[in-house]
């Protein structure tokens, strides 16, 4: 598979808010969460990776093992309770995310040495592209 690693800068970001609609996240945290430059950070240690997205204003970070299903909680996101499983899907890192939002999930992948990620939830995709630090 693909290597992800490393530390990555946002370049474009497209319906970030259709996306936060979706998740019911409040007008007041859209209009913060959409000036920010978010940054990402992946990481692998052993068989697990570790992704922090950063800001100044908040951090997000989640880790997990391939193929593995784990409950992740989405603190400072939408702060819901989710059952998620990380597998790769040819060349793209996929995480499903099952909970009370349909469709919910992600997908990473490298194109012409920049990271693309695809945030899914309920028809709304949000696609942010990244470029190596
Ligand atoms: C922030 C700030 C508060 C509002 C929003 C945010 C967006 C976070 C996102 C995180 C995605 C993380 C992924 C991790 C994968 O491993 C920055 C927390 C909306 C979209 C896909």
């Amino acid at each position: 598979p693909a290597n992800l690693c490393g530390t990555w800068d946002i370049i474009s970001n497209v319906n970030l808010e259709g996306y936060m609609v979706a998740l019911g996240i409040s007008p007041q945290l859209r209009k913060i969460a959409l000036k920010l430059k978010l940054k990402k950070v992946i990481e692998q240690q052993g068989d697990e990776y570790i992704i922090k997205t950063t800001s100044t204003f908040r951090n997000y970070t989640v880790s997990f093992r391939m193929g593995q299903e784990f409950e992740e909680f989405t603190r400072g996101l939408d702060n819901r309770n989710v059952k998620s499983l990380v597998t790769w899907e040819g060349n793209k890192m996929v995480c499903e995310q099952i909970g009370e939002k349909k469709n919910r999930g992600w997908a990473h992948w490298i194109e012409d040495d920049k990271l693309h990620l695809d945030l899914f939830c309920e028809g709304e995709v949000c696609s942010q592209v990244f470029k190596k630090k």
